[in-house]
């Protein structure tokens, strides 16, 4: 028998992936699990059957969300992540050794307790010494926290369902507030190719916000039509400048030619990006 998972990318536009076997499914208080092996991306961990990670590609997204900011700040020590409870985000944030403390604001326990069985090369991070780890809805962890955190990463599922408020302008006013005068955010914004107009119209809403907003992409495979986005803000360093003194990094895709050339945008990107 052939078994074959499939994302909707789009009520147009289908992913499938033939599966190996079934290694989890649940359906915790918030979403259904669903951790299956794939023959042609190795395990991945599904939520309401939209792919987040999978062990072949994951790393370009864990690497993206956190090294460019990470080496743009000159002296980051303390991060929040919101979401990320499959651990990546941290196994790549803990390689920063200015990193005093890092915490992970993950909604869904049962993520978590997932990614730890089934997804150990991902999720290797979560026991770390200076990682914490809240059971915590991040909407409202970031609404109670003010002036602490060098560095914000929302590490987040698609905007639907509760991931929606994780994309809104209230967010992002809380967001501005919780870091530190010279703090940073990054966020996954989707694909410019079928989220335009959620692009266009997040960047307008954060150019409000902060003095520095910029998109940067990179090639994830599993994720919708494989060029996907980051936005990073900056309240005052520069995203596209290396901070000096910052050690080599163990990267599969990340480097500094890397760092630089993601900020490149094709003209209709830019378009996008300036709402054109
Ligand atoms: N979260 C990113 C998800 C977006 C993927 N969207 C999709 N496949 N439709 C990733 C979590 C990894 N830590």
């Amino acid at each position: 028998m052939e078994l074959w998972a499939r994302e909707f990318h789009t009520q147009d536009m289908v992913m499938s992936y033939r599966i190996k076997q079934t290694l989890h499914v649940e359906e915790s208080q918030y979403q259904k699990i669903a951790v299956l092996d794939s023959h042609q991306y190795g395990r991945m961990l599904m939520l309401d059957n939209i792919v987040q990670t999978t062990e072949l590609d994951e790393f370009v997204y864990h690497e993206m969300i956190t090294h460019v900011a990470l080496n743009s700040h000159p002296n980051p020590r303390k991060v929040l992540v919101v979401g990320g409870g499959d651990g990546g985000t941290m196994r790549e944030i803990v390689k920063h050794d200015s990193i005093e403390q890092a915490v992970l604001a993950e909604i869904d326990e049962r993520v978590i307790a997932a990614a730890r069985q089934y997804l150990p090369t991902i999720s290797c991070a979560l026991d770390h010494p200076r990682v914490k780890i809240q059971i915590a809805d991040g909407i409202q962890y970031v609404k109670d926290t003010k002036d602490e955190y060098d560095l914000i990463i929302v590490d987040s599922t698609d905007p639907i369902g509760p991931a929606v408020g994780l994309f809104a302008q209230e967010f992002y006013r809380d967001l501005f507030a919780a870091l530190k005068p010279d703090g940073m955010f990054v966020a996954q914004t989707e694909s410019p190719w079928v989220d335009a107009k959620l692009i266009t119209q997040l960047h307008s809403v954060l150019r409000d916000i902060f003095p520095t907003v910029k998109l940067y992409l990179a090639g994830i495979p599993t994720y919708q039509s494989g060029q996907y986005s980051f936005t990073i803000c900056s309240k005052q360093y520069d995203p596209l400048v290396i901070q000096p003194g910052k050690p080599e990094l163990e990267t599969k895709y990340y480097s500094p030619e890397i760092h630089k050339a993601a900020f490149v945008l094709p003209p209709f990107i830019q378009d996008i990006v300036d709402g054109r």
